[in-house]
């Protein structure tokens, strides 16, 4: 397990050697793992297919795959995109009974001619591709919806490690107790996806996006992760994007396809990202419960991150080593989500 020691800023890459990026610290051992492959030859694509299985069958992370948390109703349904080219992508979303819906993704890029699939019909194609079929529904995440379902705050078991992935503190369980609520059943709690861009030894561009959505969002929900432009965009010409937080927010804006857009027209991967930030924050004036970040890879393998608040972390793999690093900027430094997250600490493994 990678333990975080000094939080360092992440700086732009100056070489164009293979690289890869993720949201969040749980991503680091899959992305170290990932860039071992790249520099012997694998592709982008696999590269970030691979972090984000590896994130989606780690039953700590309760935001991705196996133990990632229900819907209101007690059901978990998981969301995903892969993307390379705007002739090349595939999406998978409200996938009931498949735990690797990244591969799912990917199989219907590769294996229709269509970009999505929702919800039985996804099931029922990862089945025709002989994709196992599971219980997505981890003992924690139940109990955690029972908790959730009766009101009682969700914190984080004391014994949870480092890079457990799990979002929730007995604090902001309670802060977000106050928060208005839209919907008599819907809580808006925070939330995580693993999104993760990758540049190969080819110079191709590689994105995934996985994510179980928001926690205990209505039945039927879908955010803006497997939303091609969405939470991923990815085009050779100019670059990619990924989102992780609110992705109300992030579809307001079409958040990736901005950032990419930004840098089409000659903008810097950090002047991409703060113009998506800033056009979020001019337009929904976010609650100091949410969060979006994203991070922007260019065509060239520069990248940068930000987030609206402090607790959102990066981990990026490249020739010099793993780290887990803090964004670039972060529009409101003093504000933090969820407080520190002890598993984003920070640090070079
Ligand atoms: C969503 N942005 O569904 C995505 C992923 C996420 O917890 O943050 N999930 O809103």
């Amino acid at each position: 397990m990678m333990q975080p020691q000094n939080i360092k800023v992440a700086s732009v890459s100056e070489h164009p050697s293979p690289l890869i990026v993720a949201t969040w610290s749980f991503s680091a051992r899959g992305c170290r793992k990932a860039f071992q492959d790249l520099t012997t030859g694998s592709s982008a694509l696999d590269a970030v297919c691979s972090v984000a299985r590896e994130a989606e069958a780690d039953p700590t992370i309760d935001s991705v795959g196996f133990g990632g948390l229900p819907d209101a109703t007690g059901k978990v349904t998981l969301d995903a995109a892969v993307m390379i080219a705007p002739e090349r992508c595939g999406a998978a979303c409200a996938v009931a009974r498949h735990l690797f819906v990244t591969d799912l993704a990917r199989k219907v890029m590769e294996r229709t001619s269509h970009v999505m699939l929702a919800g039985e019909g996804a099931d029922a194609f990862a089945d025709a591709m002989d994709m196992p079929s599971t219980d997505l529904l981890s003992p924690a995440a139940a109990q955690a919806w029972r908790r959730w379902r009766v009101g009682e705050p969700i914190g984080r078991p004391v014994d949870a490690g480092p890079s457990s992935g799990q979002l929730f503190s007995s604090h902001a369980a309670s802060a977000r107790a106050h928060a208005p609520a839209r919907h008599p059943m819907e809580r808006e709690t925070p939330h995580d996806t693993v999104g993760v861009l990758a540049i190969d030894r080819a110079r191709a561009l590689a994105g995934a996006c996985s994510t179980s959505g928001m926690p205990f969002k209505l039945a039927g929900r879908v955010g803006d992760s497997s939303i091609i432009g969405h939470g991923l965009y990815v085009d050779p010409e100019a670059g990619g994007a990924v989102a992780t937080g609110s992705g109300e927010m992030v579809m307001g804006v079409n958040g990736s396809f901005l950032a990419v857009e930004c840098m089409r027209r000659g903008a810097t991967p950090s002047e991409a990202v703060h113009e998506v930030l800033a056009r979020i924050e001019r337009r929904f004036r976010p609650q100091s419960h949410q969060q979006v970040a994203l991070i922007a890879l260019s065509r060239t393998g520069e990248w940068s991150a930000g987030a609206l608040r402090s607790g959102f972390i990066v981990s990026c793999a490249q020739a010099s080593g793993t780290e887990m690093l803090q964004p670039q900027f972060v529009m409101h430094p003093e504000e933090a989500v969820d407080g520190p997250h002890p598993a984003d600490a920070g640090g070079k493994s």
